[in-house]
């Protein structure tokens, strides 16, 4: 299918805003080379090629050196004639350079404007116009991976793949509601295997749906405890830097200070302050602790801490109790003091010497995402995870309807609702209230 869209011409800047070496800032539309000429003087400007030169401005005045990518439609990202402009990375310089290009006809993109333009243009799929924003996006390296793959199809060759199973089915179903006469029904157990076996790839997605929420949000992780049983030691030594303050003194910590680490998702690892009774109620250390209780009841995974030299207190069974019905470890801290180890429970570390940290590295990865090797290679989002579980709804209805023997003219429907909503998920039969959703979560210049 190939769609010509005119739309009119867009710019934006395309690098963060601030001071870098190069600032790059995008054309697309029809009038992209047209408004380039105007403001551009050096070498010509011809597609596939590079040209050296500077923008002026109206009166002449250099506004900076340039360089000048050309891309004529449709070999661009958008499909469309795209002009990029390579100038210094300084805020400033940017800026008057996107004035000069809006004063001569652009207008400016909205957000995901040049991806969406890429979908409309049938670039992409809406699936790698996604990965997109994922990669950009991306909080670590596996993730940025995962989305790396979903651009360059990963996803869109699945669906294509479940289509194709699909369409085995459908061509049984229709074949025989055409030819009544020459093709027997189907058999009633083919159609079940086979829609078995597509049930089961739905669902190896759908699991797969899970653990990309975890990769893409991350995971807040809390250490409480009693003071002084080494939390900041222990946020320190996880972070391997000394980021939080640790003395000997009860009470050190009064600020909730949050981190984020790479450990194949992003843990946001939180630093508490210790939590024990104290008449400084609405007083520093008072508020400090009301954070701590904050900062356990949203994270996602705790680290309740405890100093196994003195063993587990009154006090620290207080905290226990506070913390113990959400998703737990139990932490024995300070090992290097102590002999024998009687908390079968607890995973004992020592944040002096280092021992335990590398077993708890692994315990909080196992406990927060159990991603089994069924994993797939690409990530999901919330609107495909939909598309997915729409698609296992009317499977199943197909698959009941097998069961009863129901005319085909009716599994044909449900059958025909499955193709659809895989058609969904890369983006073909999609509406414009849904697309516009989509992109409108990207940044400027994509
Ligand atoms: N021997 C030994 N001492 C430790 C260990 N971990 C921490 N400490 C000491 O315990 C004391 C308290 O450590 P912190 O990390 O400040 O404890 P905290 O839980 O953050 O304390 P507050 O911020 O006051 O709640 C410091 O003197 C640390 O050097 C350990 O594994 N072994
Ligand atoms: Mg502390």
């Amino acid at each position: 299918m190939t769609t010509i869209n005119t739309f009119d011409t867009i710019v934006a800047i395309a690098t963060p805003i601030g001071t870098g070496g190069v600032g790059v800032i995008r054309i697309s539309g029809d009038d992209s080379f047209y408004i380039t000429k105007k403001i551009f003087y050096g070498q010509p400007i011809y597609p596939g090629q590079i040209a050296h030169g500077w923008i002026k401005d109206d009166d002449g005045n250099k506004i900076d050196e340039v360089i000048i990518l050309a891309f004529a439609k449709p070999h661009s990202f958008t499909g469309e004639d795209v002009i990029e402009i390579q100038c210094h990375g300084g805020v400033n310089v940017l800026r008057n350079i996107l004035d000069l290009i809006l004063q001569n006809g652009a207008r400016i993109a909205d957000r995901g404007e040049f991806s969406k333009r890429a979908f409309l243009n049938n670039k992409i799929d809406l699936s790698r116009a996604e990965a997109v924003a994922d990669l950009i996006h991306a909080k670590t390296q596996n993730f940025a991976k995962k989305s790396a793959n979903n651009l360059s199809g990963a996803l869109f060759h699945e669906i294509q793949e479940l289509k194709k199973q699909l369409f085995i089915s459908l061509s049984l179903i229709v074949a025989s509601l055409d030819f009544p006469d020459d093709i027997r029904d189907p058999n009633y157990d083919l159609l079940k295997i086979e829609f078995n076996k597509l049930l089961k790839e739905i669902d190896r997605v759908l699991v797969c749906a899970k653990s990309s929420d975890i990769l893409r949000q991350g995971i807040k992780v809390a250490i409480v405890g009693r003071p002084n049983v080494g939390k900041s030691s222990l946020f320190n030594k996880l972070l391997n830097v000394n980021r939080a303050i640790v003395t000997d003194v009860a009470g050190t910590t009064r600020d909730v200070l949050t981190e984020t680490l790479d450990m194949d998702v992003a843990v946001t690892l939180i630093d508490t302050a210790g939590i024990r009774d104290t008449e400084d109620v609405g007083k520093v250390e008072g508020i400090g602790i009301e954070f701590s209780k904050q900062s356990a009841r949203d994270a996602d995974l705790i680290l309740f801490i405890y100093d196994s030299a003195s063993g587990l207190t009154k006090e620290d069974k207080e905290i226990y109790d506070l913390i113990k019905d959400k998703k737990h470890l139990i932490i024995a801290n300070k090992c290097d003091l102590i002999e024998k180890r009687r908390d079968k429970k607890a995973i004992y570390i020592s944040t002096l010497t280092g021992e335990g940290i590398d077993k708890l590295r692994e315990k909080i990865k196992t406990n927060v995402y159990n991603f089994t090797n069924e994993e797939t290679e690409f990530v999901i989002n919330k609107r495909q995870e939909k598309c997915f579980s729409k698609a296992r709804e009317c499977l199943v209805r197909a698959l009941e309807g097998i069961d009863r023997h129901e005319l085909l003219d009716l599994i044909s429907i449900d059958v025909r609702d499955t193709l659809a909503a895989f058609n969904e998920v890369i983006g073909e039969s999609i509406t414009e209230e849904i697309l516009d959703n989509v992109f409108s979560n990207f940044c400027i210049g994509k």
